[in-house]
């Protein structure tokens, strides 16, 4: 997307409690890099080429330390969840595609991070710092997506040290342009979500090919993997035998919040683009903006865009400030935001009448792109399960304690 006429960055939630100077300095310095760089490292019509371009550029400009620990190379001591929301709010701001590699980088690497031995980090997250190293992870299959409990691509032992992994992973982003895959597979040591290990393969591993390409309405790499006698070596596991779901659970209970990022800067974007028009375009002898039903659709925009952000960043600030689980904080952020960019994105297409489903016009893109981030990582149905869930949970404990 060209950057000619694009409107201003409004950075105004920076100074609100949420954020600390260092956030506020990553920001601002994110926003500055990215309206220059971006646009660059697109290449028309080859996202897979385009991703790694910006990958690349990411990692060399040193954005991407963000997204490994210091130990690795990157900011802070942990995974700073407000920084990576940061980023990728502002990414989708600038384009959905740089959005998806800073956010891909980051989760296709997180369970490392969060989960690795101390030889599977220093393997993997300073390439992932650099750039170097593309990640992805492959949790969902044909018949196994919102109920990960279902995963039936297996894991078996293969001599002392190595497993073999056999099935096959689909709808996996990044797929086909990886470095490594972060894999869950069925290890067997309890039947449904306790009986699944995570392991990360190389992508050169042989028994790993992509099967197919996936194109979808926002195009980016995506595709389905087969497992044939895969051979990974054990100390490639993330965590303890039979513990893939919990760590998929919780690595998912940070990136969700992260995906809720992404949903507020494309939803932000919509609303600056519709500002522009709404005080550019002449209708009825005076500007858009001077009718009242322009006014409603900008208003509901405002609050739902300000009531996502504060949902994200409580997240953020829950985790960062040492909360041990955020399951329904990052839940209620990724429904709310989701849905909520969905809607606002939709009220400025419609405010740009014809223009707005037009080929090329920014406001069709984010039309286009905001729709998945209301499925993956947790589609809005899931999200609910997972919030009543904690509610019940939680007014159970309190019933228990009071009784
Ligand atoms: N953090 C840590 N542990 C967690 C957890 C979390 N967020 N959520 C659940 N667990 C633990 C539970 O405490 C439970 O532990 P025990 O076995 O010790 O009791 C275990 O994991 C199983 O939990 P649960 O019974 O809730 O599992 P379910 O199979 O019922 O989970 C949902 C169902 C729908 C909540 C889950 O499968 C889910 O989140 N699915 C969506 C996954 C997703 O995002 N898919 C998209 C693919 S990525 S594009």
């Amino acid at each position: 997307m060209k950057s000619e006429g694009r409107p201003l960055l409004d950075l105004a939630h920076l100074s609100w409690p949420f954020f600390d100077d260092a956030q506020r300095a990553f920001a601002a310095g994110l926003a500055a890099w990215a309206h220059s760089n971006v646009d660059a490292q697109l290449v028309p019509g080859n996202v897979d080429e385009s991703c790694r371009r910006l990958v690349r550029a990411l990692g060399d400009a040193g954005w991407l330390r963000a997204s490994v620990p210091r130990a690795h190379g990157g900011l802070h001591d942990a995974l700073d969840v407000r920084t990576l929301c940061l980023a990728r709010e502002i990414l989708a701001w600038h384009d959905g595609l740089a959005e998806f590699a800073f956010g891909m980088q980051c989760i296709g690497s997180g369970w490392i991070a969060l989960f690795g031995s101390d030889a599977l980090k220093a393997a993997y997250l300073p390439a992932v710092c650099a750039g170097r190293k593309l990640g992805a992870f492959a949790l969902s299959e044909q018949e196994a997506g919102s109920d990960v409990s279902a995963i039936s691509t297996s894991v078996v032992p293969d001599g002392a040290a190595h497993v073999r992994i056999d099935g096959a992973k689909t709808w996996i982003s990044n797929g086909g342009i990886a470095d490594f895959y972060v894999v869950f597979a069925r290890s067997g040591e309890a039947p449904g979500a306790r009986g699944l290990s995570a392991f990360v393969v190389d992508a050169d591993t042989p028994g790993l090919s992509v099967s197919a390409r996936i194109d979808v309405i926002a195009p980016h790499p995506l595709a389905t993997l087969g497992f044939d006698g895969c051979k990974v070596a054990l100390s490639q596991r993330l965590g303890a035998p039979g513990a893939g779901f919990k760590v998929a659970m919780a690595t998912l209970d940070i990136f969700r919040s992260t995906v809720a990022a992404a949903a507020l800067g494309l939803g932000r974007r919509a609303q600056a683009e519709a500002l522009n028009r709404a005080a550019t375009r002449r209708l009825f002898g005076g500007p858009l903006g001077d009718l009242q039903l322009t006014q409603a659709a900008l208003a509901d925009n405002a609050a739902e865009l300000d009531a996502a952000a504060l949902l994200v960043y409580r997240a953020g600030w829950a985790k960062d400030g040492g909360a041990a689980r955020i399951t329904r904080e990052s839940a209620i952020a990724k429904m709310y935001a989701t849905e909520a960019a969905q809607r606002v994105i939709d009220r400025a297409v419609q405010l740009f009448g014809g223009n707005g489903v037009r080929v090329g016009v920014k406001v069709e893109a984010l039309y286009r792109e905001i729709r998945a981030l209301r499925i993956y990582e947790g589609a809005t149905e899931v999200q609910k399960i997972v919030i009543a869930r904690d509610l019940l949970k939680a007014q159970a404990a309190a019933a228990g304690a009071a009784a």
